[in-house]
């Protein structure tokens, strides 16, 4: 039985059970004071391969407990009881990741949901956001003489914001109109403000709590105010007020419990930042949902309705900052036209907390100042930087600061000019540090020189220079050493740079991990790199803890997430594709939070609460990204894509100038078997990690099978831990893979009737397109492997569909923005582990 199967055949999904746990403002730095209820299931991340996701999904079946994610669930007010038996029982799940303490605990209701009689199609242009009226009666009347009037007596533009929010928000859950009132009007108030701009909650005895908060923290909390049972949202800042307004609102569109209603919350990492690739033309870089939201033509005059819904919803989980501009950059950014298109976006984004930053072009001096040289070292240059901040300063007070791609890929750098890439950075931040701004510098570099092996090139640039860069810059490094792979090992850069602020550079726009179409969930990604641990100061050293700033004591932190946003109505490309949007930020906010149970966050807001909905669709997508890797680049192969639009399988290219830009240089498939040889015989690139970690990935017997190739160059018919040979597991994996999608559609079909006929068609086209491509990568790939394996199709699995050449012949996709592959679309993808 395949976990899909046990998903499906689990009795949660019985209408009337509810009671899945979940974590929704739950996480270790988001607290709440519930009953407590421990979780021990929690469902795999994906790092163990297929066995330990089946393993982990099956506990969502398994009774309750594996949704719970992890040890220290916590239950609110009536629900207490109830969480303390769902959240015990993890089965199988439990030996897998979960969550880690604090995650878990109970939202929903124990009520039935009822079989929606009218629903409306949606097109996902809501998000995350939708408020609807929440269908279950005892709820529902709970929530209404709860909420019945916001309370706000004074504040700027952030509590307006907050308080639009909660109106809009409380009266669309309760279906009634909550009204905002300058003072108390009876039950069921939500005070909101600070002890600065509310004299009702500087009356509260709330001081040393919101002193523990820091600038963006918030308290939710239930209390009395005049005789009166009300909510206060409070915070130190009103940015902070705002952030608690979405925690409330996240907490109550989840169906969570409210008595006794106490919530807290405070962001452990600094700058929150979305990366967006966009171009002046209105193209993105590496993006699949339209053009770019920014429209450069019409702005400043023109602003659009979306750029308020974009800030809304980046502020509801957490991010605090926009980089507009690709990093492949253009000085034209930096001239007056178009600081002055920035300000008026950052004019939009100011009440919701965002700060607007700008990549910068280092040769801009040149291309827009007219002087002869970028060089750091010439005063000239170091006066034009100087200027040009002084000039964007004074039209955005609170500009963020610049993102910077040097020497990689054809941009410019220091490295023209023999300097550093801390020469050129300290240029930069000595530019804006006067004006508080920061610098991010990536080490992300791809020369042009012959390498042994490409990954290693970040970190010999970049690691020596540790302790020379200047107070206000961060390096910022890939999750992988790599580029973005559906999986790579961490960055050995993590860790290794002691003196320097790091920011990790996430992906969330899915450019290698099947674009727009795939339901590939990165959460589990995400928590994978942010639970590595370097070991680079003993165990307990994970990569959450270098850029959280505790390991290294660094005070200035950072993460990035490369945008998936663009025109699209959905934003993202695909419904699920906003998840990962979500997900972002909501780990941005907290790294310790578990995947699973902000998957359950985002299924309870964006899809429905019905737990005949929330087990099956978290189920999918906890699985999603183990199951992308496996039809792709199964037990740590990687790079295999189609040149340039990396969408597609190419595993066979082995023609493009640069040996590093072909796939072959990556599996290297010979006669003898397949994967790159990184350890001490080979390029050795595990002596760039702490030695524990290092020794763990050369030595056969300790690397994961999900890094083995990634690592080592296996025979064809060696043993692995499976028992099976590398063939056959190879074999095993790409199918299963394909017939995992399947799964996936079954599942999906499962839910019909309880979400809209829009989205749900929409997800069903684009999981059938997800099968077909699914079983076109596993047959190209294994036709091509076979042909140095020289081993047929074991037993029991299906051969490829079309010969090698068919594939290698292929000439999609016509649209790089919106890839597709219609000749694939044949015949049936499954089986392909046959029955
Ligand atoms: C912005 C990969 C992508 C490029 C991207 C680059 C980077 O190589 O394919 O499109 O360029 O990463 O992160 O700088």
């Amino acid at each position: 039985m395949t976990y899909f199967e046990r998903v499906l055949r689990t009795p949660l999904l019985r209408p009337g059970l509810i009671c899945l746990a979940v974590s929704s403002a739950c996480g270790s730095n988001e607290h709440s004071s519930r009953g407590s209820g421990a979780g021990a299931g929690g469902i795999a991340s994906g790092a163990g391969g297929i066995a330990s996701v089946a393993g982990g999904v099956a506990s969502v079946a398994g009774g309750g407990g594996g949704l719970s994610g992890g040890t220290g669930g916590t239950a609110t007010g009536t629900t207490a009881g109830t969480a303390a038996v769902n959240a015990g029982a993890g089965g199988a799940g439990a030996a897998a990741t979960s969550g880690g303490p604090g995650i878990g605990g109970v939202s929903g209701t124990e009520e039935t949901y009822p079989v929606p009689t009218a629903l409306p199609d949606e097109t996902g242009a809501d998000l995350w956001l939708r408020y609807p009226k929440v269908p279950v009666p005892g709820r529902l009347a709970q929530y209404q003489a709860a909420f019945t009037h916001v309370v706000s007596s004074g504040g700027g533009p952030s509590t307006q914001a907050a308080t639009e929010e909660l109106v809009q928000g409380l009266s669309g859950l309760t279906g009634t109109s909550v009204m905002l009132a300058a003072a108390v009007q009876g039950a069921g108030a939500v005070v909101v403000g600070t002890p600065t701009t509310s004299t009702l909650i500087a009356g509260l005895p709330l001081a040393s709590e919101l002193a523990a908060l820091g600038s963006d923290g918030y308290l939710v909390r239930a209390t009395e105010l005049q005789g009166q049972s009300v909510i206060a949202v409070a915070a130190n800042t009103e940015v902070g007020v705002l952030y608690g307004s979405f925690a409330l609102l996240r907490h109550l569109a989840t169906h969570s419990a409210i008595t006794g209603l106490s919530l807290s919350g405070s962001p452990k990492i600094k700058n929150r930042l979305l990366n967006h690739w966009d171009n002046r033309d209105g193209t993105v870089e590496r993006g699949y949902a339209g053009s770019s939201l920014w429209n450069w033509s019409q702005l400043p005059g023109t602003l659009s309705p979306r750029y308020k819904a974009y800030a809304r919803a980046n502020a509801s989980i957490g991010i605090n900052g926009a980089v507009l501009t690709n990093v492949n950059a253009d000085a034209q950014f930096l001239t007056a036209t178009y600081i002055a298109k920035a300000k008026a976006l950052a004019d939009v984004f100011r009440p919701y907390g965002i700060k607007v930053y700008l990549s910068a072009r280092f040769s801009a001096p040149v291309e827009i100042g007219n002087l002869t040289t970028a060089d750091p070292a010439d005063a000239t240059v170091q006066k034009w930087w100087a200027d040009k901040a002084n000039e964007i300063y004074t039209a955005i007070p609170d500009f963020g600061g610049f993102l910077v791609k040097a020497n990689s890929e054809g941009q410019p750098g220091p490295q023209t000019y023999n300097r550093t890439h801390a020469d050129g950075a300290n240029l930069l931040a000595k530019a804006v540090a006067s004006h508080g701004g920061i610098v991010i510098w990536r080490a992300f570099v791809y020369s042009t020189a012959a390498e042994s092996d490409r990954i290693k090139q970040a970190y010999e640039e970049f690691q020596p220079l540790d302790g020379k860069f200047a107070a206000n810059v961060l390096v910022q490094v890939k999750n992988g050493p790599l580029d973005f792979q559906p999986r790579e090992p961490f960055h050995p850069l993590f860790g290794a740079m002691p003196k320097t602020p790091i920011s990790l550079e996430l992906q969330i726009t899915k450019e290698y991990l099947g674009e727009d179409t795939h339901l590939a969930y990165t959460g589990p990604l995400y928590e994978e790199v942010l639970k590595a641990d370097t070991q680079v100061n003993g165990p307990g050293s994970t990569v959450a803890r270098v850029i959280d700033g505790t390991l290294q004591k660094h005070a200035l932190t950072a993460i990035s997430g490369v945008s998936n946003i663009g025109s699209d109505t959905n934003w993202s490309g695909s419904h699920f594709n906003q998840a990962n949007w979500y997900v972002f930020g909501r780990m941005g906010w907290d790294p310790d939070l578990s995947a699973q149970a902000v998957a359950e966050e985002w299924v309870r807001q964006t899809f429905s609460n019905d737990p005949i909905v929330v087990a099956p669709v978290v189920g999918m997508m906890m699985g999603s990204r183990q199951t992308l890797v496996n039809y792709m680049e199964p037990l740590g192969l990687a790079h295999m894509m189609g040149t340039d639009h990396h969408y597609g399988p190419a595993p066979w290219v082995s023609t493009l100038a640069q040996a590093e830009w072909n796939p072959v240089y990556y599996h290297k498939a010979d006669a003898q078997g397949l994967g790159f040889d990184r350890t001490a015989t080979g390029s050795n690139a595990v002596s760039q990690y702490a030695s524990a970690v290092g020794d763990a990935f050369a030595k056969r017997a300790t690397v994961s099978d999900d890094s083995l190739l990634f690592f080592h160059h296996v025979g064809w018919t060696e043993k692995l831990d499976t028992g099976k040979t590398l063939w056959e597991e190879l074999v095993r994996r790409y199918s299963q893979g394909v017939d995992d999608v399947g799964h996936v559609r079954e599942t999906w079909a499962t839910v019909k009737g309880r979400i809209d006929a829009k989205r749900f068609g929409e997800v069903g086209d684009f999981l059938q397109i997800q099968h077909y491509e699914a079983r076109w990568w596993r047959d190209a790939c294994l036709s091509y492997f076979a042909t140095f394996s020289k081993l047929a199709i074991p037993a029991g699995y299906a051969a490829p569909a079309n010969p090698l050449s068919y594939y290698q012949g292929l000439n999609c996709p016509a649209d790089v923005k919106k890839p597709r592959c219609p000749q694939v679309y044949t015949g049936t993808p499954s089986p392909a582990v046959l029955p």
